[in-house]
């Protein structure tokens, strides 16, 4: 090439001394090659190049799987495995969607957390029609906020969803503080699966299964079974969760070490919080940072703690090791300090409502199946609630039951509401809340210009399918 030489090799020495002492002062702060590997989750593959878009195939389909060591299960799978594909955006992007069923049975995907337009949600009858087998559909949608969402079927939902269909998206905010910390997509679910690897029965139990909600008795993490995660003691990691198992309630412990929640549902929050247990029920999202320490060598077991969400909850169950991290043979690292996070979030006025929303989560007595309702309605009873488009409501949804029950409203977020009528801080944007036992949850929630007809229910799924939902009509 005209003008260009070798540098000498004093030259080249030095640039090569420069290289080593870089990779010796990044290496203070890095992860264990290979580190987060037994959590790795499949990422999408995105069929076109341009920025602002992803777009993907997705196909549902059964698949056998090993989840008991030693044995297959034909779980339902979206590509192939639990969870399905990790699908990553940036806000603002335009995510396209091809999805096929392959499945023996009719679905939909329903986008927790997206505020979409509704013929995008997935909720059949209603948004879409079901996709039969054989069928597909092509979602197409723009992410309009930063933060961990995720994918699910909405038909027979706790069957469909139970045998292992759902997958994350995350979507990335270039302007968020860079150095929160080394980034793992964490996946929660579980299975019932029986020694011999057979998928458990959607219906075990029969109406008291029903009324518990169906656990499943294999914990997963990213479909792995008590994986092990090899870091470096005094490094900050993020946490980005989801709780997608279909009844049961997340709580975890990390002996000896607390989290650092910055973020939830709908992004990040006003502040963080600082807590020793982290709570999540089906269908909600954590964002928290950790640093683990120890000494060089140690195993953290991060645990799943029972949580009492009712009658029998808690009763002898044992604690259960969800997952492990193993800490690199070498002295604890000194991090950077935290960034500041922080977010303006505007505060919603309950005195603008327009209108009280009042809803009972309630079951219904009578022989045969068990019917549960939302003011003693079935969903395939229920009348739509009517809303305009701008509108501003407070919903108050009451417990009448002796178990907590986590209400999911769809395309829209809403600020959870303290004891004295304000929202409570620091302030998060919801999607997803739990009610408990003989208690209630309020929320101010204000209608963007997206109508169409909106699902709300209970997000243990088998009370969901049971009768637990309503539709919410909002018109221009
Ligand atoms: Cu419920």
């Amino acid at each position: 090439m005209p003008g260009s030489s070798r540098p000498p090799l004093f030259t080249s020495l030095l640039l090569a001394i420069a290289a080593i002492g870089c990779a010796e002062a990044s290496s203070e702060r890095s992860q264990p090659e290979g580190w987060d590997s037994a959590v790795q989750l499949r990422p999408a593959r995105d069929l076109d190049a341009s920025p602002g878009v992803v777009e993907v195939d997705l196909t549902a389909r059964v698949e056998e799987v090993e989840i008991v060591p030693g044995t297959r299960t034909p779980v339902w799978t979206y590509d192939g495995g639990i969870p399905g594909p990790l699908l990553k955006a940036r806000v603002g992007d335009r995510v396209i969607v091809h999805f096929r069923n392959d499945l023996p049975a009719p679905t939909t995907i329903h986008w927790h957390g997206v505020r979409l337009l509704a013929e995008m949600d997935g909720a059949p009858g209603h948004s879409q029609a079901e996709t039969p087998p054989g069928g597909s559909f092509t979602y197409d949608f723009v992410v309009p906020d930063a933060g961990l969402f995720w994918y699910h079927p909405h038909v027979d939902s706790a069957a469909q969803q139970g045998n292992g269909l759902y997958g994350a998206l995350l979507v990335d905010d270039p302007d968020e503080p860079a150095e929160l910390g080394d980034e793992l997509v964490l996946v929660l679910s579980d299975i019932m699966v029986h020694e011999d690897g057979a998928l458990g029965d959607p219906r075990a139990g029969g109406n008291f299964g029903t009324l518990f909600g169906r656990e499943g008795d294999q914990l997963l993490v990213n479909g792995r079974l008590n994986p092990v995660i090899e870091a470096r003691g005094g490094l900050r990691q993020r946490w980005r969760i989801v709780n997608a198992a279909k009844s049961r309630y997340y709580q975890l412990a990390l002996a000896g070490h607390r989290f650092t929640r910055i973020g939830g549902d709908g992004g990040l929050m006003e502040r963080p919080v600082e807590t020793e247990m982290l709570v999540l029920t089906p269908g909600e999202r954590a964002d928290v940072l950790v640093t683990p320490r120890g000494a060089p060598g140690a195993t953290l077991p991060v645990r799943w703690v029972p949580y009492d969400r009712g009658y029998g909850t808690t009763f002898q169950r044992p604690e259960v090791e969800v997952f492990r991290i193993r800490l690199a043979d070498a002295p604890e690292a000194e991090d950077a300090p935290v960034p500041a996070v922080a977010r303006a979030i505007p505060a919603l006025d309950p005195a603008a409502a327009v209108r009280r929303v009042d809803l009972k989560l309630t079951m219904e007595e009578g022989e045969g199946d068990l019917v549960m309702g939302i003011n003693d309605v079935p969903f395939w009873e229920a009348e739509p609630l009517m809303a305009t488009v701008g509108d501003t409501e407070v919903w108050t949804v009451e417990n009448t039951f002796d178990f907590d029950h986590p209400f999911h409203l769809h395309g829209f977020f809403f600020q959870v509401l303290g004891e004295d009528g304000r929202p409570a801080r620091p302030m998060e944007w919801k999607d997803t809340v739990n009610v408990p036992v003989g208690g209630a949850a309020r929320f101010v929630v204000r209608y963007d210009n997206r109508p169409g007809m909106w699902m709300f229910h209970c997000h243990i799924l088998d009370h969901a399918d049971a009768g637990m939902m309503g539709m919410l009509h909002l018109v221009r």
